[in-house]
């Protein structure tokens, strides 16, 4: 029996990934901008690939307010949390909700719309090609293999659109702005201002370049907004916002 155990999981993950070295859209980060938008993008009928360096889902969902297990988001949000099912309760106008089950139900509405989320998987920079600028994909590695330190060569995964939904790091775009002439400064965020970032992330939502897009805190990283702490209507909606843009671009 142990050999077949093994036979079927490398066998079927196998052909998965045989699959999964081109995409329509990759998504980096199942936190919440980036399954808000894998959800919204796979329902178009895009093959949505989410990649996640965590064994979890959820990103800066789970620690809620300092551990407390609550988060908030403005009334705006509404129709996007109705969309996914996500229960909330009106307190000093806002919406409450729990987080634990904000978490589960993201990722299982942005599963059953098609989106395919692999974890363990972290991306380490992205393929390129110029005249003009574009990037073509991202290059993966084991997380594992990232934290152990070793040298270990990635492999690649070629897609129409990258997703940066990394969260404050804007890893994806840090490391293109690095390596490709981006010609954008990723200086990161501002000190808080929960209004003004809530509103201001979801307006600055968008292309980066051809190829390349920012959801989520990554938006915050870029265009160097305040954060807004654990109110999260404006990871939400940049999300939902980013799968139309992907969506009229690849279209
Ligand atoms: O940080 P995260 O939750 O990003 P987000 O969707 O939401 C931000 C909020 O949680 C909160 C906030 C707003 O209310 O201030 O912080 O912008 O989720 C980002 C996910 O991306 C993964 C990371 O493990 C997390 O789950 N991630 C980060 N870098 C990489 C990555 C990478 N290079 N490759 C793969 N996954």
């Amino acid at each position: 029996m142990e050999a077949e155990i093994t036979r079927a999981i490398i066998e079927s993950a196998s052909e998965e990934w045989v699959e999964l070295a081109e995409s329509d859209v990759i998504v980096v980060g199942a936190g919440p901008s980036g399954l808000t938008a894998a959800k919204y993008i796979a329902e178009k009928g895009f093959k949505t690939l989410v990649l996640e360096r965590r064994l979890s889902f959820g990103g800066g969902i789970g620690g809620g307010g300092m551990l407390f297990h609550k988060i908030v988001a403005e009334e705006e949000a509404k129709e996007v949390l109705d969309d996914f099912d996500i229960k909330y309760k009106v307190r000093r106008n806002l919406l409450v909700i729990d987080a634990a089950e904000m978490m589960a139900k993201l990722a299982a509405k942005a599963i059953d719309s098609g989106a395919k989320i692999i974890h363990g998987v972290s991306v380490e920079d992205v393929i390129f090609r110029e005249n003009p600028l574009a990037v073509k994909g991202v290059c993966i590695q084991w997380s594992a293999v990232e934290i152990s330190g070793l040298h270990v060569d990635p492999i690649f995964l070629r897609s129409g659109a990258v997703v940066d939904a990394t969260g404050h790091d804007a890893e994806v775009i840090s490391v293109a702005a690095r390596k490709i002439p981006l010609d954008i400064p990723v200086v990161g965020e501002r000190s808080a201002y929960s209004e003004v970032a809530e509103k201001e992330i979801v307006e600055k939502t968008g292309k980066v370049v051809k190829g390349l897009y920012a959801a989520g805190m990554a938006v915050a990283a870029v265009h160097n907004l305040p954060r807004m702490g654990p109110i999260f209507g404006g990871m939400l909606m940049s999300g939902k916002k980013i799968a139309e843009i992907v969506a009229e671009d690849l279209s």
